[in-house]
């Protein structure tokens, strides 16, 4: 096919890598309908995809990868920063010379036997000030089709771009040639250790080599609009940053935005399309997991979501958990990893149905309440499985969720899983004290990354822990300065705990949808409405402020939801100082005035 581009930096770039990967053919994609149809009509073919029953899930698909490639890889992601201290403590850092040579190596040849498939797409509305175009090479039809959701994916794209324009080259393959008459596998990729996802900061490149899974391989997400765009936001006075990004409107019809940083797994999604349970007030969706913001003209910061469509955690969405997620999905969506039933629809493990009979994720047969020779139960989809379903099919959606200029930012929240300590909710005296507390966010893990090994808990400052692209000494810094920036017109700062659970194990909180109450407090502190009561860590609600009206919540489990154990926060602190410690002279002097004062506040 003619390159449908004159642009010189473009044609060389693929020029360059189809002489070094060798594919079977140049495939300049669209974005269309058309190509979409035709890629998954491929896949079914060769077996990669299932299609599913187009009455009960028109128009969708799954997919079962391979075992080893089922999350990213922490360890086997790279910031190949020329020098090692712009890497930091929290990224692995390789030198770029030799990282380039041993790459070059694995991608000689690599998409022998395959079609090398060109992706022209935006982050942010096409042509939108806050935009930015990335091109991706891929040798996975299903990266294609899966971009197509996630990222604006048409010809468009390389109108704005120009014969000049500026784009970052994101360069993925499951590193899997296929000699002459070699069968492919179902899900082709390169074994764990010869995995690499790697950042070259100072040329704005994506290497990635050897995983066809969500975050690893579709490279406008985390690659890019985080690895790559919070490292260009530094620079340029913006932030890049893993939250979501929802309206609350209340009974008045007055607007709030909140943006929330909870790390992989940790509710993003869930709190994004929250159906509120506070009479009047309503949620609407303006991204789920990536912002990109900006202070505006007034002083103020705005946000955009840079994606196009929602990569979702697929078990533990139901009906009554998060009916909006699965709306979403209810047509044209993608499914990895989950059990599809003998009657052709999805199925995952508390999605609030049974399954009578089905396929599991390991593409053996499955129906629930199955158990291996030991007795324990057999999931069916894998804890990471993923929906991928199109941002424009939530009927919740925000009808100015592409307003290129943005929505102004109110609220900050942070976030983890936290099983004890943490209390329910607590407000930051002010911004800087917001800093810290999102700096010292920690987490139990989930199933997003594949090898956190056997920590029980983690700092995960921002929920950015691996997705920071450069020195996190520095990425604090930067939050400190923003503030510095915004004034007075900073967001406010909450923290949240939804996650806190009794000694034998059952939630205290009911979540979901009922965090819109805790939602409801944070306005009307914005909006001063009411009051807080002082506590050594930051600001509480006042007794009854945050009404619990027609919640089965006992005056025991309350207390315990919202109690400060200064002894736990002692601790936690100290683990924060030592966690902080390896940030050598990067942690910001602000940071460490902050522990203080918490320490003195402590007593
Ligand atoms: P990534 O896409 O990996 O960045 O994650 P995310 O933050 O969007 O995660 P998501 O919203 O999909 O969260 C998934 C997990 O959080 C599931 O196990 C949910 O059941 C759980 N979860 C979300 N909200 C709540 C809540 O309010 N209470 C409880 N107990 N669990 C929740
Ligand atoms: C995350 O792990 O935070 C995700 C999923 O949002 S992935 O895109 O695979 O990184
Ligand atoms: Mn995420």
């Amino acid at each position: 096919m003619n390159a449908p581009t004159k642009n010189k930096n473009l044609l060389n770039w693929v020029a360059e890598i189809e002489a070094m990967c060798t594919p079977n053919q140049v495939v300049w994609c669209d974005g269309s309908a058309k190509e979409y149809d035709r890629l998954m009509g491929e896949m079914v073919e060769s077996g990669m995809a299932i299609k599913l029953n187009e009455e009960k899930r028109p128009n969708s698909y799954a997919f079962n990868s391979d075992p080893s490639d089922v999350a990213r890889i922490e360890s086997r992601t790279y910031i190949a920063s020329v020098k090692e201290e712009d890497a930091g403590p929290t990224n692995n850092w390789t030198d770029p010379v030799e990282l380039k040579k041993t790459l070059t190596k694995l991608y000689t040849g690599c998409m022998k036997g395959r079609t090398m498939y060109v992706i022209p797409f935006s982050m942010g509305p096409i042509g939108s000030p806050m935009a930015k175009i990335g091109i991706e090479i891929s040798d996975s039809p299903y990266v294609v089709v899966n971009m197509h959701i996630m990222a604006r994916v048409s010809p468009k794209v390389l109108e704005v771009l120009g014969d000049e324009g500026e784009f970052i080259p994101c360069l993925h393959t499951v590193g899997s040639p296929l000699e002459p008459g070699q069968k492919d596998s179902r899900w082709p990729c390169a074994p764990i250790e010869e995995k690499y996802i790697v950042h070259f900061p100072e040329e704005n490149l994506i290497w990635s080599y050897g995983s066809g899974y969500g975050g690893n391989a579709l490279l406008g997400k985390k690659c890019f609009a985080l690895r790559i765009a919070s490292n260009m936001a530094r620079h340029e006075g913006w932030m890049a940053e893993h939250m979501l990004i929802l309206r609350f409107t209340n009974p008045e019809g007055k607007q709030f935005h909140i943006a929330a940083a909870f790390p992989s797994a940790c509710g993003k999604t869930n709190l994004a399309m929250l159906q509120s349970t506070v009479p009047g007030w309503k949620v609407e969706t303006i991204g789920d997991d990536i912002a990109w913001m900006k202070p505006g003209e007034d002083g103020r910061l705005y946000a955009i979501n840079p994606e196009a469509g929602f990569f979702g955690v697929a078990p533990g969405t139901a009906k009554s958990s998060n009916p909006m997620a699965l709306a979403s999905c209810r047509k044209d969506a993608i499914f990895t990893n989950v059990v599809v039933t003998d009657d052709g629809d999805v199925w995952w493990e508390d999605m609030g149905v049974e399954c009578k009979g089905g396929t599991d994720w390991h593409n053996n047969p499955w129906k629930s309440g199955m158990k291996d020779g030991e007795g324990n139960t057999i999931k069916g989809a894998h804890p990471n499985s993923r929906f991928t379903a199109r941002a424009a099919l939530c009927p919740v959606l925000c009808p100015d969720w592409e307003d290129p200029a943005g929505v102004p930012i109110d609220i900050f929240v942070f976030g983890g899983k936290r099983a004890n300590t943490i209390p329910l909710i607590h407000e930051a005296f002010n911004f800087e004290q917001g800093v810290y507390m999102g700096a010292t966010a920690s987490s139990e893990p989930t199933a997003a990354a594949l090898d956190l090994g056997n920590v029980s808990l983690r700092f995960d400052p921002f929920a950015m822990t691996p997705f920071i692209g450069y020195h996190a000494g520095d990425y604090m810094q930067h939050w400190f300065d923003m503030g510095e920036t915004l004034g007075d017109k900073a967001p406010r700062c909450f923290y949240v705990n939804w996650f806190r659970k009794t000694d034998d194990g059952k939630w205290l909180w009911p979540g979901y949808g009922e965090n819109s109450r805790v939602l409801k407090w944070m306005c009307d502190r914005v909006e001063g409405k009411v009051d807080a009561v002082e506590t050594p860590i930051g600001l509480m609600p006042k007794d009854g402020d945050l009404t619990l009206d027609g919640l089965d919540i006992s005056a025991e489990d309350w207390a315990e939801l919202m109690k400060v154990d200064t002894h736990l926060f002692k601790t936690t602190l100290s683990n924060a100082r030592e966690y902080l410690a390896k940030f050598g002279d990067k942690l910001p002097a602000k940071m460490v005035e902050q522990m203080d004062a918490l320490e003195a506040r402590l007593g």
